[in-house]
């Protein structure tokens, strides 16, 4: 279906919502047709588009559009069972959620279960849901719509849910982009030639492809390393915890712009705590490059300014080969430290997969925090 045809059809005039790789189309043209304007917006995350979207019908009437991947259903199902409900204030929006995971086709481990009940969390708070796949003709998309506006019409919000391939865009593409230089892949390089022993986590998308891929290459073995693969801008939560358990390793957070923002608040944490083992560097890009290259709005945000108000005692920002060199002769100091490195918005074509299972490499990790077993109760339980 083309995207331009599935826009006038579901007949709206406001958009907002997190990129995914399955709506890249979607967003390629209404960030074209609209640009970032208050008729387009890019969310923090998606329980954020939600509330945008109901603020939008607040004080025009019409239905709002806000699209998302499934992975972002968690973020949305708060508003959307505590606000938008029928039972609360009957506020409806079309929502058009790629569907990542989709039972029989191949795809990541962290899509696996969300693909699978990505149909019944819609359901479970009353979003009634259409598939849009590939073959999906005009007449039938028509056809749900007119359905769709039923629901609509009595304060109830719908889902297209789109399968890979159900949307295509063949017009003049944004030219996404940053003014920075420093290869992101190349850094991480450099990173771990100082992180050594030390533990890393990492966050969702190509940041921790590009981790594995490094540690690859240089046969570092990836037992210190978690990949956050899912669970997006959680992975500084996950960092602080470990630090704050481990407190004889090192722990270096690798966090994106993008899922900074989404979970900003983890933050406020972090430097009430100030774990003086905890690393937490933000790959500052600009945009989600992982699933396209769609703008982040970090372009206008003082990230280290954020961390320094949140009582990260040492702030620093790196933007060369020179900084980073500079950052990383001081890392091994015992202090809370956050290190903003701005990079361009690019990856490698031929970037892998990692091709160690998500438990396996769980338990590896654990394995490799010195003494897991020994600090457990002794249970019959020793992990599974
Ligand atoms: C809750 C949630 N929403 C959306 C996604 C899809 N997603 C995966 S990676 C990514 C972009 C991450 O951006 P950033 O943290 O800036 O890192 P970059 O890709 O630029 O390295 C998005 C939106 C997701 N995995 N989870």
């Amino acid at each position: 279906m083309q995207t331009e045809k599935f826009i006038e059809i579901l007949d709206s005039d406001f958009f907002t919502g997190v990129p995914d790789s399955t709506l890249k189309p979607l967003y390629d043209y209404l960030l074209e047709r609209y640009g970032e304007t208050k008729r387009h917006m890019i969310a923090a995350n998606e329980g954020n588009a939600a509330a945008l979207a109901a603020g939008y019908y607040l004080s025009t009437g019409k239905y709002p559009v806000v699209y998302m991947q499934n992975s972002g259903i968690g973020n949305m199902i708060n508003p959307a069972a505590s606000l938008l409900n029928e039972r609360v204030c009957k506020i409806p929006v079309i929502f058009v959620v790629g569907w990542r995971g989709e039972p029989g086709t191949a795809d990541e481990p962290q899509h696996a279960f969300q693909g699978l009940v990505t149909q019944t969390l819609l359901h479970d708070v009353e979003i009634p849901t259409y598939v849009v796949d590939k073959e999906t003709q005009e007449d039938e998309l028509r056809t749900q719509r007119a359905e769709a506006g039923k629901y609509l019409a009595k304060g109830r919000s719908v889902a297209f849910v789109i399968k890979k391939g159900g949307l295509s865009y063949h017009g003049k593409k944004p030219d996404y982009g940053n003014i920075f230089s420093l290869n992101r892949e190349w850094v991480i390089e450099r990173l771990t030639e100082t992180i050594a022993g030390n533990l890393v986590v990492s966050t969702t998308g190509k940041i921790s492809r590009e981790l594995y891929e490094v540690r690859e290459r240089k046969k570092q073995g990836h037992e210190r390393d978690f990949l956050t693969v899912g669970a997006m801008g959680h992975c500084s939560s996950l960092a602080l915890s470990v630090a704050l358990h481990n407190p004889q390793r090192q722990v270096w957070c690798l966090d994106g712009d993008g899922a900074m923002l989404m979970h900003m608040g983890a933050l406020a944490v972090i430097g009430n705590r100030k774990p003086e083992n905890l690393i937490h560097v933000v790959f500052n890009n600009e945009a989600h490059e992982s699933v396209g290259g769609a703008p982040t709005v970090a372009g206008t945000v003082d990230l280290p300014g954020v961390a320094r108000a949140c009582g990260y005692p040492k702030v620093l920002t790196v933007c060369s080969a020179e900084d980073l060199g500079g950052f990383l002769e001081t890392a091994a100091e015992r202090t809370l430290t956050f290190c903003e490195i701005r990079v361009a918005a690019v990856s490698r074509k031929d970037l892998g997969r990692p091709k160690t299972g998500a438990v396996q490499m769980r338990k590896d990790f654990q394995e490799s925090l010195s003494g897991w077993y020994d600090k457990k109760p002794v249970t019959k339980n020793k992990g599974v």
